[in-house]
């Protein structure tokens, strides 16, 4: 027997960048070409997309990691390095994606239906693309970023349009089975069914799909029997149905009872598609009641006495044998009715769309500068720019934190730390790095965007440039007649 893994947990990370090239062009009698260092390639990105050939989560089972490749890194002339290939995660349609905290990130119904599970890192800019008037020749370029990585869970939840709950034994298997062309296994001890089974129905023009699941007993909420977990596969339903034993002489359970002690744990569980897909609590789905086992005559018997109470409660009551296909008829055309009605109150594509949340990706330049908790006169800077600056930068490269220093400045973060109160030589925290602070302004001054990354010698160079070129024409004057006489 196949397993069925409906829960499975995966790491995904994407990516990281490709660093940033610092380099000159360099060529014969113009030995400082100007920078052309090209810039990094992004990293690959990890997509999940919905494969209608996907039918469980057990790949994820045995290969729970997934990483996309990297970007390459930029080399001179101008040349940028490769972008890292995406790596895309085949998932069963039905799939929903949760992270850590078990917060919806995805519910993806629908071939074809994609989610950027973790983005790939951008790379880093070259020395040429930093290249600017006030600096010309930077001796530095940018790290790549790392990719996202983070942990998810995906769970499958089955897209059927019916779910059949019951105790276990109660017949549930045994009506998909007469239903359908499915055939699970049935047998006469409980919990018999580990895993959902789903079958397709016809009824006149109308198929639909059914599903039973595990039986349930009271408790199941606190994890008694089988628990609750398998009521995910029903959440997408838009009929439940009770199947009830009226044949079992278990002493205290009668059809009523049976149904309440089901509605209970029904209510017990908590969805996890919020609302957002359409489909809330499990209490909002339409009911239907159905009365197995009428073959036996004592239950035919009981069947009747309680069908009145049940259609009291507003439900529809079938009286059926899974063994004989006694009431089954009218027990197939009745559901076709109800999800007949459910999908005519629920166009298609409205509710079932993917709701799809990507990771917020945040490029705001807003920042906060507060005092540290754990360093005495220090201060911490958050902020979603500053702190990708800080992994963009080689600390080892005085230009590249001078041009970082720059940034900071240009954002605001030295005056907010004036405002603050930070002094000159406070330890000042952004991200993983702390470095003792060194405003470039006087207090409260303007911020002076300094030359950094400079180099004196091209300065020079342009100078004597047009010197250079004059004796660099008759070098290769020379240079061709002397080709010429051999
Ligand atoms: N007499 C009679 N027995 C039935 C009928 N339907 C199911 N059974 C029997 O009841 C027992 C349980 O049937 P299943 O279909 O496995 O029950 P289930 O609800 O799927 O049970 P679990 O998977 O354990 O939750 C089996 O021995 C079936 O043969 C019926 O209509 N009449
Ligand atoms: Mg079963």
């Amino acid at each position: 027997m196949s397993r069925f893994i409906d829960r499975v947990n995966l790491n995904v990370s994407a990516g990281n960048g490709g660093h940033g090239c610092a380099s000159v062009h360099r060529e014969k009698f113009k030995p400082l070409g100007g920078p052309d260092g090209g810039n990094g390639g992004r990293g690959g990105d990890v997509i999940l997309e919905v494969d209608p050939g996907v039918h469980t989560l057990l790949d994820f089972h045995f290969h729970p990691n997934a990483k996309a490749t990297n970007g390459k890194q930029g080399s001179g002339g101008n040349r940028d390095g490769a972008v890292g290939g995406d790596l895309v995660l085949k998932v069963p349609d039905g799939t929903v994606v949760l992270d850590e905290k078990g917060r919806m990130l995805a519910d993806m119904v629908g071939t074809g239906t994609r989610f950027i599970a973790a983005q790939g890192g951008r790379g880093g800019l070259g020395n040429a693309s930093l290249a600017s008037r006030a600096r010309r020749a930077p001796g530095f370029a940018l790290l790549g970023e790392d990719g996202d990585s983070r942990s998810l869970v995906l769970e499958l939840k089955s897209v059927a349009d019916v779910g059949l709950v019951g105790f276990p034994s109660a017949g549930k298997s045994s009506l998909v089975s007469v239903m359908s062309a499915a055939r699970p296994k049935i047998a006469d001890y409980p919990f018999t069914t580990l895993q959902p089974n789903l079958g397709v129905v016809s009824a006149g023009e109308t198929t639909y799909t059914v599903a039973d699941v595990p039986g349930l007993i009271p408790g199941a909420h606190e994890g008694r029997g089988l628990g609750l977990e398998f009521l995910r596969h029903i959440e997408r339903c838009a009929v439940l149905a009770h199947v009830i034993d009226c044949a079992t002489l278990e002493p205290g359970r009668d059809p009523l009872s049976d149904i309440d002690a089901l509605e209970q744990e029904l209510a017990a569980y908590r969805p996890t598609l919020d609302a957002d897909t359409g489909l809330g609590d499990l209490a909002d789905r339409a009911r239907v009641v159905v009365l197995n086992k009428i073959d036996v005559p004592e239950a035919a018997e009981l069947a009747e006495l309680v069908a009145a109470d049940v259609e009291a409660r507003g439900w529809p009551v079938y009286r059926v044998s899974a063994a004989t296909r006694e009431g089954l008829r009218a027990l197939t055309f009745g559901l076709a009715a109800e999800v007949r009605a459910y999908r005519e109150a629920h166009p298609a594509p409205a509710p079932r769309r993917p709701v799809i949340r990507p990771i917020t990706v945040d490029d705001s330049s807003s920042f906060e500068v507060r005092p540290d908790p754990e360093l005495q006169d220090g201060f911490v800077v958050t902020g979603v720019l500053p702190e990708r600056w800080i992994k963009q930068t080689q600390f080892d490269n005085d230009e590249a934190v001078g041009y970082l220093a720059d940034r900071l400045a240009r954002l605001g973060v030295e005056d907010a730390l004036f405002e603050a109160g930070a002094e000159p030589g406070a330890p000042v925290t952004i991200g993983n790095v702390t470095f003792d602070w060194e405003p470039q302004t006087p207090a409260g001054g303007q911020v002076r965007l300094t030359g950094r990354g400079t180099d004196v010698r091209l300065e020079t160079s342009e100078r004597i440039g047009a010197a250079q070129r004059k004796r660099a024409r008759k070098a290769r004057r020379e240079n061709d007649e002397e080709g010429a006489e051999q």
